[in-house]
């Protein structure tokens, strides 16, 4: 999968000293695309041939969560199916739906992995594989219940597929930690490693009550780049950041920087206001390596889709320079 040049893009804002901006057109993805949606928000898009894809997440006006595929030519404007994505699966109790939430999608070696909350008995992650967007393959849920942020390195990390996740609880969880997995058939998974845990309140408060991993890690010479959220507990609820961190190419469990100050927050009214306030929650992004270009795809209030941009190398300097490890 070669990430093409004509990604989404628009300069800093004149005067703006931002690592990260938003996109001025924001949200690209109003919560009533489809005729059932009450919201679309925290889903995840790729390259796709000369095109876009990606999985979207849709809870309809019953309040479901549901996942759906879409297409788009500009990554910006996106058509999504009515249809939800149903998986093929060989199990049936496996491949029984309950819901699905927060979708990651990763291109490895030839095919396309999604993974996403899954529900089985209470959260985990669900994995599957497609190489069209159409016949979408379900595998074992990865982890026990509960956990959620299942996020997959684009390439195999010591001869092993590897994931990021965050184990919870059945609640809206107010603690949690990042950790990294290993598996060498997408069944199995072990080689557990703790990856971080909050930062302490005195040091760094958008994150100190949970994190967890976003988009896929970018390969970066100086560590997988990782942009994650992290929350604080404020006395108006939770509020959800993101910031980065970089992680030792080798043994990605090694934090060797992380972000003291957010790269955004809940500021603009789409990101305060719907159904849940102040979320910025990203889980996807799209690169040029040439440029070193990155747009980030990040839920707004659990309500709608927002876009933000920066430069790869200015982020991994950010997370160098005001990094708390
Ligand atoms: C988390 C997940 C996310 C959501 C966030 C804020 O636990 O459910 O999908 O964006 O809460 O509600």
């Amino acid at each position: 999968m070669i990430q093409k040049l004509t990604m989404p893009w628009e300069d800093r804002p004149e005067g703006s000293k931002e690592v990260v901006w938003r996109y001025s057109q924001n949200p690209i993805i109003p919560r009533n695309l489809l005729p059932t949606s009450n919201s679309i928000f925290n889903s995840a898009v790729v390259c796709f041939g000369d095109r876009y894809a990606g999985v979207f997440r849709c809870d309809d006006t019953n309040r479901r969560m549901r996942l759906h595929v879409g297409f788009s030519d500009d990554a910006v404007s996106w058509k999504i199916n009515e249809e939800p994505l149903k998986f093929t699966c060989d199990d049936a109790e496996i491949g029984e739906w309950v819901y699905g939430y927060d979708p990651r999608v990763c291109w490895i070696e030839d095919r396309y992995y999604v993974t996403w909350c899954n529900g089985y008995h209470g959260p985990t992650i669900g994995v599957a594989y497609t190489f069209d967007f159409v016949t979408f393959h379900q595998l074992e849920n990865a982890f026990l219940p509960f956990n959620r942020n299942g996020v997959l390195f684009p390439k195999k990390i010591n001869g092993n597929f590897a994931m990021l996740s965050r184990p919870s609880d059945n609640g809206h969880t107010p603690f949690g930690d990042i950790f990294y997995s290993e598996s060498p058939d997408l069944e199995y998974w072990g080689r557990h490693r703790h990856v971080m845990s909050p930062a302490p309140f005195e040091q760094s408060a958008w994150q100190c009550t949970k994190i967890g991993a976003g988009p896929i890690p970018i390969e970066t010479p100086e560590g997988w780049l990782l942009i994650y959220h992290g929350v604080l507990a404020s006395c108006n609820g939770f509020v959800y950041s993101f910031g980065s961190a970089l992680l030792d190419l080798d043994q990605p469990w090694k934090v060797k920087y992380r972000s003291g100050p957010y790269l955004l927050s809940p500021q603009k009214d789409y990101e305060c206001m719907g159904d849940v306030p102040n979320v910025t929650f990203p889980c996807a992004a799209l690169h040029d390596d040439e440029t070193g270009r990155i747009a980030i795809y990040y839920g707004c209030a659990d309500t709608v889709t927002g876009l933000a941009f920066g430069y790869i190398p200015e982020i991994v300097e950010f997370t160098k320079k005001t990094s708390i490890v």
